[in-house]
């Protein structure tokens, strides 16, 4: 369900509020905005929403300053843009709030994880293991630690039109598998408090397969759509010939000059779109507290 037809139903405000949408600093190219002035807790107006998906389709990372928000309130600005997904890692979800998976490092009193505290360690576009990868996904900051915790984003669209012509007439038609238990074992031996897969959650991230370079639905513009945590290989080529050139797209998607770094502030709600960006989680030093709660919106199936 597209984004327009998500907020189709939903009863907007007549009144519009009153903020700015800017480049975000430090930010080149184009990636990351920041919203600032608009209060995600009040009802918002179908122009405000529209102007947010403008911004969200030019942009890519939209940085909302200053969000007192409840995880209700969180839910319910994000089904604005369409179904929301439900993380295969039941044990992280925030009590009560299904929607809300928790990304964090602390513990509960019996020393259990509260959240998934390693996400995020490996480039990813988040759940491109489903038929209907995410449209998007919202972090809303909870508590941040004094050092540490950044967020890095990759723009596609940028890192595709980069390409010399004759691999991008290479990638054109190509497929690529993306799969959720890639590198689920190698993450489980360094971080022993994940936990172990059952078989109905195995049965429930089965692998799927996107083209290598797919078509924004919203803005029309290409973008290459594999990462390392999930791609798993390019169909129709040798395991070899597979493996080469997914570290090739790999190594190039992720280069300083199409990525945007974003430094935390208190309150702070980051919007992205998965299907234009790349995203990775720099580390937090472990005796350092961060807590974060995220939503993710299903998309389309990516098409060529
Ligand atoms: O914690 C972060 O900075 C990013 C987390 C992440 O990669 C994710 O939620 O997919």
């Amino acid at each position: 369900m597209s984004a327009v037809l998500a907020a189709r139903d939903h009863v907007f405000s007549p009144r519009r509020q009153d903020f700015v949408i800017r480049p975000v600093p430090g930010a080149a190219g184009g990636l990351g905005a920041e919203v600032v002035g608009l209060d995600l807790s009040r009802p918002l107006s179908r122009d405000d929403f529209e102007r947010l998906q403008s911004a969200h389709w030019e942009h890519h990372v939209l940085v909302f300053r200053d969000q007192r928000i409840t995880p209700s309130e969180q839910v319910a600005f994000s089904r604005l843009w369409g179904p929301l997904q439900i993380h295969v890692l039941r044990q992280f979800q925030l009590p009560g709030h299904p929607e809300i998976l928790q990304v964090s490092n602390l513990r509960d009193e019996q020393g259990q994880p509260l959240g998934l505290g390693d996400a995020g360690q490996l480039w990813h576009s988040d759940l491109s293991y489903k038929e209907k990868p995410s449209l998007g996904s919202l972090l809303h900051a909870q508590e941040l630690p004094e050092e540490g915790g950044d967020t890095l984003f990759a723009d596609q669209h940028a890192a595709y039109e980069a390409l010399p012509g004759t691999l991008k007439q290479r990638l054109a038609g190509l497929q690529a598998e993306h799969s959720y238990l890639l590198h689920y074992e190698a993450l489980r031996s360094k971080s022993p408090w994940r936990p172990a897969l059952t078989q109905a959650q195995i049965a429930e991230v089965r692998p799927a397969v996107h083209p290598v370079v797919h078509t924004h639905p919203g803005n029309g513009r290409k973008a290459l759509f594999v990462s390392e945590h999930f791609t798993s290989r390019i169909l129709g080529l040798s395991e070899g010939e597979s493996r080469t050139l997914l570290q090739q797209l790999f190594a190039h998607s992720v280069q300083p000059q199409f990525v945007y770094r974003h430094q935390w502030q208190p309150h702070d709600m980051v919007f992205w779109d998965n299907r234009a960006v790349l995203h990775l989680a720099a580390g937090t030093p472990s005796h350092l507290r961060r807590k974060l709660y995220r939503t993710t919106v299903e998309g389309a199936r990516p098409v060529a």
